[in-house]
């Protein structure tokens, strides 16, 4: 047998450089992001009867989440513009992304997080990727108002997904979904909070429509946590509150391009409880053998209170974007599960246990 590159990714800018802005070679900086794999809910009819659930498990992203599709981009426009540093807030996942892929350019990142609030794996990553990290006494909401104030006024390339590049390299998402399928869902279920992602799916499936690569476009379903539901409530949550600490954000730099994902699809943007949170989490951990972040597990949260609401129909494709992997925050993981068994280490009284 020959050895063939053949069929080998490489990432997303050179998979879909046709869609994207212009990037010089010499500046294309990546991480092999993208390709997740869109993967079928096959033990959940007694919840969801003859729907085609899917999940998108971005976790599966070099850093752990979606934000490596945006950071491909960002990073490497940034190099192309002959950018030193990179600067971010984050609730993480972007923090990590920023740190890893700011490492492969060579590139300083400075990364704002609030103390205390965001989930161990990510802080670990942003540190071991070599990130000065800031922790601010104060939400995202503050983190992004000190780093818009640093990048009025300094030589350095912020890379939130007010960056518009972040959205271009994101909204590959949508793309790869109508590829796996051969056409666009039914239905597209997101978490929101900063509403990055929205608008880049969005964005991403208008194009494929406009180019003629789809032809149907889907109603798109973004899920806020109760406590930290601006766009819901139509004005800033002061003190945002979930446990779910990636979507923890109380005035969403994409606003906007969440409401016109909603209104041009026909779709919805509502919320979830933390518990509602909880277990759509533990649910697909337990019976679907995936494992996300609980800010993910939004979406799926979603679905499960749209159907009850009767708004999905037997025989709809949902898609529902996982935007980050489980083992980020392993704290919640084990605060929301039964604790393991302690036993001697003695064979006999080990069966028991085991119910033999
Ligand atoms: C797992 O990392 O905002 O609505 O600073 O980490 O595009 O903001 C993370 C957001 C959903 C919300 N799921 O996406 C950050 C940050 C996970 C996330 C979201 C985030 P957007």
């Amino acid at each position: 047998m020959q050895l063939t590159r053949k069929g080998l990714w490489g990432g997303i800018i050179r998979e879909f450089r046709e869609f994207l802005p212009e990037i010089q070679d010499d500046a294309v900086t990546t991480l092999l992001e993208g390709n997740t794999p869109l993967v079928e809910c096959v033990n959940l009819k007694d919840l969801f009867g003859e729907l085609r659930l899917m999940l998108k498990f971005e976790g599966l992203n070099p850093t752990g989440s979606f934000k490596d599709r945006g950071m491909t981009m960002a990073v490497s426009k940034a190099r192309e513009e002959g950018a030193k540093a990179i600067i971010c807030a984050s609730t993480g996942n972007t923090s990590a992304a920023a740190a890893a892929y700011a490492a492969k350019a060579g590139m300083r990142a400075f990364v704002l997080v609030p103390d205390g609030q965001i989930a161990m794996g990510k802080l670990s990553q942003a540190i071991m990727h070599g990130a000065m990290v800031l922790q601010i006494k104060g939400n995202f909401d503050n983190a992004l108002e000190i780093v818009k104030e640093i990048t009025r006024d300094y030589p350095i390339k912020m890379v939130n997904s007010i960056n518009p590049f972040r959205i271009e390299g994101q909204k590959t998402g949508a793309f790869e979904v109508c590829e796996h399928l051969g056409h666009a869902p039914t239905y597209h279920f997101l978490p929101v909070g900063n509403a990055g992602n929205i608008t880049a799916y969005w964005k991403g499936y208008r194009q494929y429509y406009g180019e003629g690569i789809i032809s149907n476009l889907p109603k798109m379903m973004g899920f806020q946590a109760e406590g930290a539901a601006p766009i819901v409530l139509g004005h800033p949550v002061e003190e945002p509150d979930t446990l779910a600490t990636a979507i923890k954000i109380g005035n969403p730099a994409s606003w906007d391009g969440a409401l016109k994902a909603r209104d041009e699809s026909g779709g919805v943007i509502s919320s979830v409880t933390d518990d509602e949170i909880i277990e759509a989490y533990k649910l697909l951990a337990a019976r679907e053998g995936v494992f996300c972040e609980p800010a993910s597990a939004a979406s799926v949260a979603g679905v499960i209170k749209m159907k009850k609401e009767g708004v999905l129909n037997d025989g709809d494709t949902v898609v529902c974007t996982l935007t980050g992997h489980g083992l980020k925050d392993p704290d919640i993981a084990l605060k929301s599960s039964e604790k393991p068994i302690k036993v001697p280490a003695d064979t006999a009284k080990i069966l028991k246990v085991m119910g033999f």
